[in-house]
């Protein structure tokens, strides 16, 4: 590379993932092979439009590879239409508000603090701004059940046009089928946002929403999906031509979605994106993506049980998927954001995250979430995760003690050191 400053701070970067555990469960190492898609000359292709109706000439290639990312998707999630141009989770949610929802209409999401995602109406956010947000959440801490009951009654007294289940840190099962029943009573379309649990949907390991009769399932590509960073929306209905206007219909959700992406929302896709999707794709449809995924349902158990053996409290006292969240005032008495930096310290990533009605602010929250998709894909099994939680409550046991934290950094590393990136594999 000619630019030896950016070289130098992607080795950097190389060196780090390498010599750490990631342990954030939004995050994941890609193959060589998504990489290479990701780095490819599809990086300079102006694609507007859609396969086979494009503004710009020289679609030869970028339709095929569009077209394969798009019959793939569909098929490993069941679903009638792809549209797999969204530049990543947030477009992709925003475009579904605007495809069905007129300002001023009401969406029901999850309650933020409990488990709900930015997206799903935080205040301040752009569509928190043009959509009436109405909640739901989790009736007992202690199992994290959501109160359905109060759930229906909120959605007869404001009628929202459109449910989500979905979430960014709840670690239990979401019942799809009180949803169904739900947004069947008031008459909403049915969305969910999966971006943390595609590759374990995909894989068969977690239930499908569309099983249940949902209308939309919005992801990104790039967590347990384990593709390059970037979105995709799948629905159910006919597609049509996108260019024509179309009405408000259930049926017409494909086509009026494609047409909220592009030109509503984006202009050009992304096509070396969309070519490193369609690489993951397939990986995802393989059978050893299958074993994978049981693997970060096995660890992230494991690793719940290890760490409440150590005593930490666990939002919900585990996990059903592949995360957790740790109350760490509750369990040490210091708040997420110090426990994020002491773990850090010593080559262990995860995230400061606020707990369900966190007296603290997000920036110096109760908790800290931690996953199992990244170190799963690189080759850690169960016996791993007593490892980890050994060594994430020495640390925050030990964090006044620098000596002791050098010394857990070098056991990290040392670990790390005999699992290579995927990407680094030949
Ligand atoms: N930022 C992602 C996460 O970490 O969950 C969600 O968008």
């Amino acid at each position: 590379m000619d630019d030896k400053k950016v070289e130098k701070l992607i080795a950097a970067e190389e060196k780090r993932q390498s010599e750490g555990l990631e342990l954030i469960p939004s995050e994941n190492y890609v193959s060589r092979d998504v990489l290479n898609a990701m780095g490819s000359v599809f990086t300079n292709k102006y694609s507007e439009g859609f396969p086979g109706k494009r503004y710009y000439g020289g679609q030869i290639n970028t339709d095929k590879v569009e077209q394969l990312a798009i019959n793939r998707a569909k098929s490993l999630f069941g679903a009638d239409h792809a549209n797999v141009q969204s530049h990543s989770g947030a477009p992709a949610n925003e475009a579904v508000y605007h495809a069905w929802c007129d300002p001023g209409d009401t969406i029901m999401g999850m309650e933020l603090s409990h488990g709900g995602h930015l997206t799903h109406g935080r205040p301040g956010t752009i569509s928190a701004k043009l959509f009436n947000f109405v909640r739901y959440g989790i009736k007992d801490i202690e199992t994290g059940e959501i109160g359905y009951n109060e759930m229906l009654a909120t959605a007869k007294k404001t009628k929202p046009k459109i449910i989500i289940a979905g979430f960014s840190s709840y670690p239990r099962s979401l019942d799809y089928a009180k949803f169904a029943q739900i947004g069947k009573e008031v008459n909403a379309v049915l969305m969910a946002d999966m971006a943390h649990i595609a590759g374990l949907i995909a894989a068969g390991v977690l239930p499908n929403p569309f099983d249940f009769g949902f209308h939309i399932i919005t992801t990104t590509t790039h967590k347990t999906l384990r593709g390059p960073r970037g979105g995709m929306i799948l629905s159910q209905g006919t597609v049509s031509n996108p260019f024509q206007p179309i009405d408000k219909k259930l049926k017409n959700l494909p086509t009026l979605i494609d047409r909220t992406v592009f030109p509503g929302i984006q202009g050009g896709p992304h096509m070396h994106t969309i070519a490193a999707k369609a690489v993951a794709f397939d990986e995802a449809m393989k059978p050893e993506f299958k074993v994978y995924a049981r693997q970060i349902l096995k660890n992230s158990k494991k690793l719940a049980d290890e760490l409440m053996k150590r005593g930490f409290k666990l939002i919900t006292n585990g996990t059903d998927n592949h995360m957790m969240v740790a109350d760490v005032v509750a369990t040490f008495g210091i708040d997420g954001k110090v426990a994020e930096e002491t773990l850090d310290e010593i080559g262990l990533t995860l995230n400061k995250q606020i707990i369900p009605d966190d007296p603290l602010p997000p920036y110096k929250p109760s908790g800290i979430r931690l996953g199992t998709p990244a170190i799963t894909t690189r080759g850690l099994k169960e016996k791993d995760m007593v490892l980890i939680a050994e060594w994430m409550h020495q640390a925050i046991k030990n964090r006044r003690n620098n000596k002791k934290l050098a010394a857990l950094s070098s056991e990290v590393k040392e670990f790390c050191l005999q699992f290579p990136l995927p990407s680094d594999k030949t």
